[in-house]
């Protein structure tokens, strides 16, 4: 049944289906048609067996599902763009290309702004697909010498965002620390005129430590081994990363898949084609070196207790490559200056206070570099003009579990909980929608809904972060503490919710004193108490008495909540269309199916619930047009042509082929079929009669 089912979705070209080689038809090509549509071991099984054989995109109705292949594959030449260009999404076999263009199509017919969400966990192949996205369209789209311009900042623009803003993680050699929200507009020619990148939670702790295993971000490395003599020499730079306190923390300076000296200069190219000029360049170098040199700033200890800076050629040449003053810069990194009754004090700093004022620095002085660095973009893509649609990718960090959690995590989880709830939302929006325009009857499904996790976090008053805003608030060493009481006495009976205590009194061994547990939708994370961190954050960004001010700042949590709210409304307007993203394992390696992890990933994507929406009512809808002009080889009263109404072409052929009531419903415009089993016996009655009307059918389908 695979092969009868894979042949459904070539849908029109009879004759050109030698274009779908037997290969393309391994397993369903879409989920809707697998007979077992309940059956997670039937679903993980499809994926296997076209993975096996490379083929990594499977559709589930609309969605694209996407298997990592970890190696690269022939289907993203320039030639492989042409067969997608302009052809209907079943006509052919599934891919990134044909979900690239079925957007761009719909965007200029429907002039309706568009938007593909791609998610999956880290190193599921997120960033990937992004970039063959966007690459389609830089290729594809009509344009002419000023737009080639712009298409060419787009692209360039990825190999910059990734030296800034990825880094090797124990997940994936390239992982974005960043979310990345991006958009493409396109004029009514539909050649793309003007782009704009949203960036979310730089994960800035990693400038100053990284987990074993891991690096800093990959430009720190392009620099040193990828920068010839003399600039390193004007930065004060030695070639060995070794030598910095900031890049040993991993204690992995290499890494076999990545070359930093060939990315090293696609950046070094990249940064005049989006727009900076040379001294801008020496500019952000400068920046890039001084974190180096912050971070190998040391301090030794008075017999006062006074801190003193003991690398004083570190800090000289860091004031220089800051541009500060030298003396300025001592006392900043030793010393803190507070207000009191009105009157600036100036008081030393003990060792730790130092340490951490000196790193609180590094990550500022990169936070914001990044920022700016996605600013000169920005100018670079720019357009004034606002009315045209447009097209929008999101690339955001995957849902994340590491040995030890903190805020970033609990930011970047929260975010997927939140873009799973919104996929939820919008499945069974376009859903009911498709059922209402087609005049059909909905039925309702059942499904798990993550709102309760969402709630638990960002509900008023009553949510995590509300409860993290409060605590961080609060002066006092005992804040981490306070603020897990505060968590158990508030959401501590929450179903989603652990912490260390049990009902009965006995201690809970899997979550320790210092954290919580959250059960997200995609699987349990424990969490440290994150308050003292965020402390120093804030300490950092805010002074303590603009802290207890009024007018309250905002925190770092809920900031991050406001701009996820932001980001919902405008992906709640759009068209959605969405890339699933999965990792077969672990090992990074090609041709390796995990079937646990896959699995794992395959319930917590929520992908059997889209199907089980996707298959409540009917499996497979097609336009009448469509199907009529696939299947009239079957009725003699339709064949070889039908002069009336399409909607009673279609009655006449199924009536024929003796469908009944209970398996298909037509619409305005679409015939509906309940089960597969049907099309699969009209699938077989069509095969059977090819030799018959092949000669007929080759001349008659020229001119399709
Ligand atoms: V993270 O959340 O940013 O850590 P991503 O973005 O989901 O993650 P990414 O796209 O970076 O993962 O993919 C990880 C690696 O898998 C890439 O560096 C490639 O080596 C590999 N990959 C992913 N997709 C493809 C593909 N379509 N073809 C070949 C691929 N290799
Ligand atoms: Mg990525």
């Amino acid at each position: 049944c695979g092969t009868r089912a894979a042949r459904l979705g070539t849908e029109v070209r009879l004759v050109m289906e030698s274009a779908l080689t037997a290969r393309d038809r391994v397993g369903v090509q879409d989920f809707v048609l697998l007979e077992n549509y309940n059956s997670e071991a039937a679903f993980i099984e499809n994926l296997r067996r076209r993975f096996r054989e490379n083929l990594i995109y499977t559709y589930i109705g609309s969605v694209l599902v996407s298997v990592n292949p970890y190696k690269e594959l022939e289907i993203y030449s320039k030639q492989q763009m042409e067969r997608y260009r302009g052809v209907s999404f079943y006509e052919i076999s599934p891919h990134i290309y044909a979900l690239s263009d079925n957007t761009y199509r719909a965007m200029r017919t429907e002039r309706k702004d568009q938007c593909i969400l791609i998610s999956g966990e880290s190193g599921a192949g997120k960033t990937e697909a992004s970039k063959k996205i966007l690459l389609y369209y830089a290729v594809t789209c009509p344009t002419n010498d000023h737009m080639a311009i712009l298409g060419d900042r787009l692209l360039q623009s990825n190999p910059v965002l990734e030296a800034f803003g990825n880094a090797k993680t124990l997940r994936n050699d390239n992982s974005s620390r960043f979310g990345k929200y991006m958009d493409v507009q396109f004029d009514f020619r539909g050649t793309p005129v003007g782009g704009h990148i949203l960036n979310y939670l730089l994960e800035k702790s990693r400038v100053v430590h990284q987990n074993h295993g891991e690096r800093n971000f990959h430009i720190f490395y392009q620099l040193l081994d990828g920068g010839d003599d003399d600039l390193l020499i004007t930065l004060d730079l030695e070639r060995n990363p070794q030598n910095y306190r900031y890049l040993v923390k991993g204690n992995c300076p290499r890494v076999s898949s990545i070359s930093d000296k060939n990315n090293w200069k696609v950046v070094m190219k990249a940064l005049p084609v989006i727009g900076f000029t040379e001294e801008e360049v020496q500019k952000l170098l400068n920046i890039i070196a001084s974190v180096l040199h912050l971070g190998n700033t040391q301090f030794g200890e008075g017999e006062e207790g006074e801190t003193y800076i003991t690398t004083e050629t570190q800090t000289s040449n860091l004031a220089k490559l800051l541009g500060v003053d030298g003396s300025a810069l001592r006392e900043a990194l030793t010393h803190k200056k507070l207000t009191a009754k009105g009157e600036e004090m100036i008081s030393p700093l003990n060792y730790e206070q130092a340490v951490s004022a000196r790193d609180a620095l590094a990550k500022a002085v990169y936070g914001r570099t990044f920022t700016w660095l996605v600013e000169k973009i920005n100018q670079s893509l720019a357009l004034k003009v606002t009315e045209f649609p447009l097209s929008w990718l999101l690339d955001i960090y995957g849902f994340e579990v590491l040995q030890q959690n903190s805020f970033e995590q609990f930011c970047i989880n929260y975010c997927n909980e939140k873009l799973q709830q919104l996929f939820i939302e919008l499945t069974l929006r376009s859903e009911q929608e498709e059922y209402e325009t087609e005049g059909i009857t909905w039925e309702t499904v059942q499904y798990f809904d993550n709102k309760i996790i969402c709630d638990l976090i960002e509900e008023k008053h009553k949510g995590i972060i509300s409860i993290l805003d409060e605590e961080c608030l609060r002066p006092g060493e005992t804040c981490d503490v306070s603020f897990l009481e505060k968590l158990e006495d508030t959401v501590g009976s929450h179903p989603h919710f652990i912490t260390h205590k049990l009902a009965n009194g006995k201690t809970r061994r899997v979550v320790s004193r210092e954290e919580f547990r959250l059960l997200h939708y995609a699987g349990e994370v424990n969490y440290n108490v994150m308050c003292q961190s965020d402390n120093q954050i804030l300490s950092h960004c805010f002074r303590r008495e603009e802290v207890i001010d009024q007018k309250r700042p905002e925190m770092a949590a809920t900031q991050f909540k406001n701009s996820l709210m932001k980001l919902m409304e405008i992906l709640m307007s759009k068209e959605p269309s969405y890339v699933r993203c999965i990792k077969p394992n672990d090992a990074k390696q090609p041709g390796r199916f995990d079937e646990v992890l896959v699995r794992h990933q395959v319930k917590y994507l929520g992908l059997m619930e889209n199907l089980r929406v996707r298959r409540a009512g009917f499996a497979y809808r097609r336009h009448f047009e469509a199907f009529l002009q696939r299947y009239k080889p079957l009725c003699p009263e339709t064949w070889p042509n039908w002069h009336g109404r399409l909607v009673d072409g279609v009655s006449t052929l199924v009536n024929h082929l003796g469908y009944k009531a209970e398996e298909y419903k037509l619409g305005r415009s679409k015939i509906f079929i309940r089960f597969p089993k049907t099309l699969f016996t009209t699938e077989d009655a069509l095969e059977a009669k090819k030799p018959e009307i092949a000669l007929t059918l080759q001349t008659s389908w020229r001119g399709y």
